[in-house]
C-alpha cells in the first residue's frame, strides 16, 4: 500500500492498514510522499497480492496514470491486481472519463469518494483468489 508521489496525506493510509489488516491481510505501508521508482522497486522486491494506492490531495488521476504505467511495464507486475481510491480530483465527485482512463491506465479497481464505498472495495476483496489473499508474505517496511 502506498501513497502517490505528490500525496503527503497519512491518515488514509492509516485507515487502510488497519481495514486491510481486519480482513487477514499483511500490509506493507509505504507511506506518503512514495517516489515512482521507490514504488516500483519495492512492489518487484515483495511482489505483493495486491497493490493499493491511496491518494487524497486531488492529483490521484495524474499521478496514479503515470504511476501504473510504470508499474504494467514491469513483466512481474503487469498482472498484479492494482487499485487506486480517495479523492482522486480536484473538482469533486464523480470522476466520470477519469475513472474510464485510470481504468484503461491498466488499474483493476477505481474507488473514488462519494462514487464508491468501503462495501464495494471489500466485494472487490472478496474477488481475489483466496489462496493468493491471505498469504503472509515475508517483507518488512525498510528505508
Ligand atoms: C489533515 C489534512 C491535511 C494534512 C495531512 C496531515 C497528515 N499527516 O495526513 C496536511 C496539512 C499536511 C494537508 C495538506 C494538504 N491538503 Co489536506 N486535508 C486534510 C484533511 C483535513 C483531513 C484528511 C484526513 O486525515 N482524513 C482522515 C482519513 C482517515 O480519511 P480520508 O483522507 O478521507 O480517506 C478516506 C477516503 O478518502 C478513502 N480512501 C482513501 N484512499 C483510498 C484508497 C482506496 C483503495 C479506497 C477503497 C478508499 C480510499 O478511505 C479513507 C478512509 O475512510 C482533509 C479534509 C477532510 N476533512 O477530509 C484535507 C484535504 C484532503 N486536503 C486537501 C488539500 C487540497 C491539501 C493541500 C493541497 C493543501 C495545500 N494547498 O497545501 C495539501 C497537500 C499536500 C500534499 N503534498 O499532498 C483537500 C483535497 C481536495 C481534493 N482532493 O479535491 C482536502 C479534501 C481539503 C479540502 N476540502 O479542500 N492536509
Amino acid at each position: 500500500m502506498s501513497a502517490t508521489a505528490s500525496d503527503a496525506h497519512t491518515w488514509n493510509l492509516v485507515f487502510l492498514q488497519l481495514f486491510l489488516e481486519e480482513l487477514g491481510y499483511s500490509v506493507v505501508n509505504l507511506g506518503s510522499c512514495v517516489s515512482d521508482e521507490r514504488l516500483v522497486r519495492e512492489c518487484l522486491r515483495i511482489a505483493p497480492t495486491l497493490i493499493v494506492i491511496s491518494s487524497v490531495n486531488g492529483h490521484g488521476c495524474q499521478d496514479g496514470l503515470r504511476l501504473i504505467g510504470r508499474l504494467r511495464s514491469e513483466d512481474r507486475l503487469k498482472d498484479t491486481p492494482t487499485i487506486i481510491g480517495g479523492k482522486l480530483g480536484i473538482t469533486g465527485t464523480p470522476l466520470g472519463d477519469r475513472v474510464a482512463e485510470l481504468l484503461e491506465g491498466g488499474f483493476d479497481a477505481v474507488f473514488d469518494d462519494g462514487a464508491r464505498d468501503g462495501i464495494e472495495f471489500h466485494e472487490f476483496l472478496r474477488t481475489l483468489p483466496e489462496r493468493q489473499s491471505r498469504l503472509p508474505i515475508e517483507a518488512s517496511l525498510t528505508p
